[in-house]
């Protein structure tokens, strides 16, 4: 339905009791084709687009909380395809391609906004570094630039380009259509599209078991009963390895809290994304006009969603070697998520042992910039029973044969 400036005036005058709701809210069928755990926006788009682009609509999505309640609403919201190895390049831009018509195909507004995101460099081993990448980015037909020091100082004249600090700046990398996206926005989008495409989204529906009959799925036991499906996706950041080992799989996961923070609102100041290994911070200026800030994970494994006051303190001290102007700046509100850490920094998008049991997790810092590509190339898995050629590589057979893809670099600050 198309909204008009005429309905939000008469819903203002009628206290807002006239909305529709975005999404059906079903009573758990019997069975379906196909079942997704986990309604973050991964698990959604692999919903949309199982119904989408191969026709599979009798398929429920199983939230144990609320849509987009885990880290899709908890991230900080950078976008961007900057990856080093060709099997996450390609990825990753194809997730980025579809971003950008992404708005359009939803008919939702995501807030998608290509500002650029520039990667700060620091020292003559982070210049080399910055030059090896950019080179294989653009090797890839991917948009990468090296910006010299003046060229920094051009582009984003708030930050403190003193020679004689701790950590100088020499340079960056920019990739102009990395950029933000509103997070919920995502969620509800999907939901919505998915919904209408026949998709049943069950919220408050925890699976606590996976049900097998010897190698082969056959269902789910949750908080609202039995359901049956012959084909599952696990897509659960966080808790990938709890739901994998409900079917008897061990995934090579590490499980830690990642932060972030939001300053007071202040006008627009910050007109794209700042980020720095070396001096270990991130920042952009959101919508509203709070900066969004975040760092590395706690080092210790936790499914508590929160972390170290340590780890805060270090990001302020950076963020303010960065932009000494922000010194004064109240921060207002502070959280974290669980993200989960394959030993290469790469996720798992793949078919498992047991058949008719699929898993798609391991994105770690850096996943709701795949949020499309991944749902696209899961569902493409799912539905034929084989992967994408876009997610061939990225199987849990891996681990074992030794075929790496070793992407901490690109995870970059949030490493
Ligand atoms: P989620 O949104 O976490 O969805 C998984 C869902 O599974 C949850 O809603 C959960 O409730 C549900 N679930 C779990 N167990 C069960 C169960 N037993 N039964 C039913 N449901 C279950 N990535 C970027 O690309 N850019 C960023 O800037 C960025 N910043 C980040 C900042 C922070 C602080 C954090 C924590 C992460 C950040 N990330 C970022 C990573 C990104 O948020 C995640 O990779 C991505 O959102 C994962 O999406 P998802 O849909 O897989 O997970
Ligand atoms: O992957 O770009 C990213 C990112 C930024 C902050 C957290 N992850």
């Amino acid at each position: 339905m198309q909204y008009s400036i005429f309905n939000l005036i008469r819903e203002g005058i009628n206290k807002h009791k006239g909305w529709p709701a975005a999404f059906r809210h079903p009573e758990p069928k019997e069975r379906y084709d196909v079942i997704i755990i986990g309604g973050g926006g991964h698990g959604l788009a692999t919903a949309y687009y199982l119904a989408k682009e191969h026709g599979i609509r009798n398929v429920a999505v199983v939230e144990k909380g609320w849509l987009g309640g885990g880290n899709t609403g908890r991230n900080t919201t950078v976008v961007r395809s900057n990856y080093l190895w060709d099997q996450s390049a390609f990825l990753y831009e194809k997730s980025l391609k579809l971003w950008e018509g992404l708005t359009q195909d939803l008919n939702y507004n995501l807030m998608f906004s290509q500002r650029g995101v520039l990667n700060l460099c620091h020292n003559l081993h982070d210049l080399r570094e910055l030059h090896r990448r950019i080179n294989a980015i653009r090797l890839n037909d991917i948009d990468s630039e090296y910006l010299t020091r003046d060229q920094v100082k051009a582009f984003v004249p708030i930050l403190n380009m003193d020679p004689n600090i701790r950590y100088p700046i020499l340079g960056g990398s920019l990739q102009r259509r990395g950029g933000n996206a509103r997070h919920d926005a995502v969620a509800w989008g999907f939901a919505r599209a998915a919904d209408r495409l026949g998709v049943d989204i069950l919220q408050n529906c925890e699976v606590m078991a996976i049900l097998r009959d010897g190698a082969k799925v056959t269902g789910i036991e949750t908080t609202r009963g039995t359901i049956r499906a012959p084909k599952i996706g696990a897509v659960v950041a966080g808790h990938a390895s709890v739901v994998a080992g409900m079917a008897g799989i061990r995934l090579p996961i590490e499980s830690h809290p990642l932060q972030a923070l939001v300053s007071e609102p202040i006008k627009p100041i910050l007109h794209t994304v700042i980020m720095s290994g070396a001096v270990h911070v991130y920042v952009s200026q959101s919508d509203k006009g709070e900066l969004v800030m975040g760092a590395g994970i706690d080092t210790f494994n936790s499914y508590a969603q929160r972390g170290s006051l340590q780890v805060i303190e270090d990001q302020m001290a950076a963020v303010v070697e960065l932009f000494p102007m922000f010194s004064r700046l109240r921060m207002m509100r502070q959280w974290a998520g669980i993200v989960d850490v394959c030993p290469d920094a790469s996720p798992i998008v793949s078919k498992t042992p047991v058949e008719g049991f699929y898993v798609n997790c391991g994105w770690g810092t850096g996943g709701f910039k795949a949020t499309p590509g991944s749902g696209w190339v899961f569902a493409h898995t799912i539905a034929q029973d084989r992967p994408h050629r876009l997610n061939e590589a990225f199987n849990i057979e891996r681990f074992s044969t030794g075929e790496l893809i070793d992407e901490h670099g690109a995870a970059a600050v949030a490493h």
